[in-house]
Formats: C-alpha cells, structure tokens, sequence
C-alpha cells in the first residue's frame, strides 16, 4: 500500500497527469491525510476522482521538489518495494515516470523525438566549419546497391529501379515529343540495406516505465509500439513518432571527427573496447568534443567496396574491427563524451552474435540499448569511410565539417543516406 500525497501547491495539470496513467489494476491506496488533499488546489471534480480512486490505486504524487524528491514510497500488501523518487523518476511525464538507469530521457523537453541530434546549436556548426581548411569534399556514401546479394535470411534486399509509366509506355528512352526523350524511374528497396541511419524508432526494448512492476515494450523517451510506432496490423507500418523525418528536419551538420581502427588493428576482425580506442583516439590524437559526429573506420567497408557485389559472409563476419557493446566501459563514455551520433562502415558499429544466441542483460545489441534506445544517439551505418580515412592519416588530421541528413520520409525508421565530409 502506497502513500498518496497529494501536497499543497501542487498544480491541477499535474494531478490531471497522474490520473491519466493511473492504472485501476495497480493495487491498494491510503490517501494521505485528507487535509494533505484538502490543502492541493484541487477543484471539487478532481478531489473527488482522487477519493473515488483511493480504493484501487497505488503510487505517490509530489510536486518535483530537487534533494526532497528522494523518498515517498512503500510496499503493498503484495510485498513489493515501489521504486523511490530519484533523479530517474519523472512524476509527470505522459508517458513514464520511471526513465532506464543511463537514459537521458526527458533532458531534451517531455516530448522529445530528437535525441542528442537535437543538441547541435550554431556555435557548434560554426565551430565545424572552422575545421574545414581545404575544401576538398569526400562522399561517404556507399553504392547503394552495395553490400550486394540478398542472403536469404537477412530479410533486406537492395534497390531495385523500374520506369514510371506515361499513357502505358514505360518512360525509359521515350520519345515525349518528337524532339524531347526522357527517363524516369522509381525504386523498391529496403532501407537499411546499405549505407543507412537508424532512428531512434529502430530499437527499443522491455522496460517498466511506471515501477508497477511490469515491463512493456517502449522506445526511446517511452514511446510505445502500438500507439506511437505501429505495425502493419495497427495501422502501419508507421513510426508516427521517433521517425526517419525528424531527424532530417535537423539537417544532421555539424563537427566531424574520424578514428581509424582499421589503419591501427588492420583488416581483420578485432574487438575494441574502452581500452583499445582509448588508445588509439590518444595515438591519433582524435578530440572527441559535444556535439560531434564521431566516425568509426573499420575496414569491413573497404571489403565490401572490393567483393564485386558478392561478399564472401564467412569473410564479413571476420573482417574489420567492431566495437564491443559488452563493454561497460565503453558504453558509459559514448554516453559522457556528448557525441550526437557514431557513424561507422560496418554492419551494426557493434559486433554482433548472428546466431542470436548471446543475450546479455543489455539484449542482443548493447550498444544499439545505450545510443538508441536510452540516449537518443543515432547510429550510422555501412557508411563508405575509406578514402575519408586514408587521406586524413596522410594529412595527420582528424575533424571535418560532416553533413549527412536522411530521407524526410515520413514514419520510416530507418533511410539510406549520401553524406559529405568536407575537409
Ligand atoms: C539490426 O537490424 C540488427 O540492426 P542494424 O541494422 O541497426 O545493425
């Protein structure tokens, strides 16, 4: 049985908010004292809502009060603690009141759908084009037909182009008049199939976002499947929030910087946490700062660019460095380093187990858990890093002004991307 306070000062909206989300499975309450109550402005309707719940409903509400917001809780009659107030909860959040341990939820404003993409300001961009010295532009881009091929169980496949058609011809080398030929065409391919970002709806995981007890899928911010993010048979596919199109309303600009794991662990498959990019960051003398890009060259892109279309998947799963997500470590410093997105022209950035067999407390894709799903960090992937990377060990330089936006395309969550590093 929880206590429930309602203290005085405490604002309608807020008592509004509380009843919104208040389960009626959620267990038994005992209001607090009834003046606690009769001292909230609260309007006659709202007082009495609040009483009529008091028999079915368990939980605290107190106004957000920062050291004092430490306590209020206790167990119910099913013997279970109900998680303190602490700098994770968030009583008047829409959709949670609990935020994962490491998230930043709720930092960037209760509704946010940006994450960290949204922290870029114009100092920064400013700062980003003070790195560009010579003007010379690197694609970094992938063809997007590549990886090439179409394993059977990676349910991706790569584009395929068609003709649009005029008055039933194909407009393919069409004579439109007797003096003017066209092309036009169209494309079904999957998105993510080759240089690509993911958004912030691509991962999400279990999680319980009131302290009821019981987790519930949800995504970045606690939007939810099913109601923000719907499947076909809800209406979809459709990520009406966290999708592709918002983060291009950034313009995804700003500092880009570049560690060459490849140049340092060469082309075979090397795990790297913590320590080894530690290393090598120093080695390289890469200054990762808030706000940037950081680039990840593995060398597995350096594969594909050479594998005529026809990648070799023993030798995929064995070339290029990958970063190691069960690293702690490693996590918590893509965390504190302020980063705003980790571009790398691998798979995934992290090494993966394809069997789906090693599942740690972090799921299948740790890394993909922190940035995505907790920290609203976006992930690039299978960009094309070698020539960028091979020049800039030349130059011994390491930052560039990066410009990568996806595809504004409405409720895809994830779109291929053709960026830039302008040097
Ligand atoms: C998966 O689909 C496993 O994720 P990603 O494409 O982001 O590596």
């Amino acid at each position: 049985m929880a206590l429930l306070r309602a203290q005085g000062g405490m604002p309608e909206s807020a008592v509004e908010e509380i009843l919104r989300w208040a389960s009626p499975a959620i267990h038994t309450v005992r209001l607090a004292k009834a003046d606690n109550l009769r001292s909230a402005r609260l309007n006659t309707n709202l007082r009495h809502r609040l009483r009529n719940l008091g028999p079915h409903l368990s939980f605290a509400i107190k106004t957000p009060t920062p050291d004092r917001d430490k306590v209020t809780r206790q167990i119910g009659n099913c013997g279970r603690a109900v998680p303190t107030l602490s700098e994770h909860h968030h009583p008047h959040n829409k959709r949670w009141t609990r935020r994962p341990e490491g998230s930043n939820w709720g930092d960037f404003g209760p509704d946010d759908e940006l994450g960290r993409m949204g922290t870029i300001t114009p100092e920064m961009r400013l700062a980003a084009i003070a790195e560009v010295k010579e003007g010379k532009a690197f694609a970094l881009s992938l063809p997007l037909d590549l990886p090439g091929g179409e394993p059977p169980d990676a349910g991706r496949f790569g584009p395929k182009l068609w003709p649009t058609k005029l008055f039933g011809h194909e407009v393919y080398n069409f004579a439109l008049t007797a003096k003017d030929i066209c092309c036009d065409d169209g494309v079904t391919m999957c998105l993510q199939y080759s240089t690509q970002w993911d958004s912030l709806a691509h991962w999400g995981r279990m999680f319980d976002v009131d302290g009821s007890g019981v987790e519930v899928p949800v995504y970045y911010n606690g939007f939810r499947p099913g109601i923000d993010v719907l499947a076909p048979a809800e209406g979809g596919p459709a990520a009406n929030k966290l999708g592709i199109e918002k983060m291009a309303t950034t313009c995804v600009q700003g500092r880009g910087v570049l560690v060459d794991l490849a140049r340092e662990f060469g082309a075979g498959r090397t795990l790297v946490g913590m320590d080894k990019l530690e290393r090598v960051l120093k080695k390289q003398n890469v200054q990762v700062k808030k706000g940037d890009f950081l680039l990840i060259h593995t060398g597995y892109g350096d594969y594909l660019m050479g594998a005529n279309k026809k990648p070799d998947p023993h030798v995929m799963e064995t070339t290029g460095a990958a970063l190691d997500g069960s690293d702690d470590a490693l996590l918590n410093w893509i965390e504190h380093s302020g980063v705003v997105a980790l571009v790398a022209d691998n798979q995934a950035v992290e090494a993966f187990d394809a069997s789906m067999g090693n599942l740690g407390h972090n799921g299948l894709l740790p890394l993909h858990d922190r940035c995505l799903f907790k920290l609203g960090i976006h992930l690039g992937e299978l960009f094309w890093l070698g020539d960028l990377a091979r020049y800039l060990g030349q130059v011994n330089r390491s930052a560039f002004l990066f410009t990568g936006p996806p595809l504004r395309l409405p409720g895809a969550v994830g779109s291929p991307a053709t960026a830039v590093a302008l040097v």
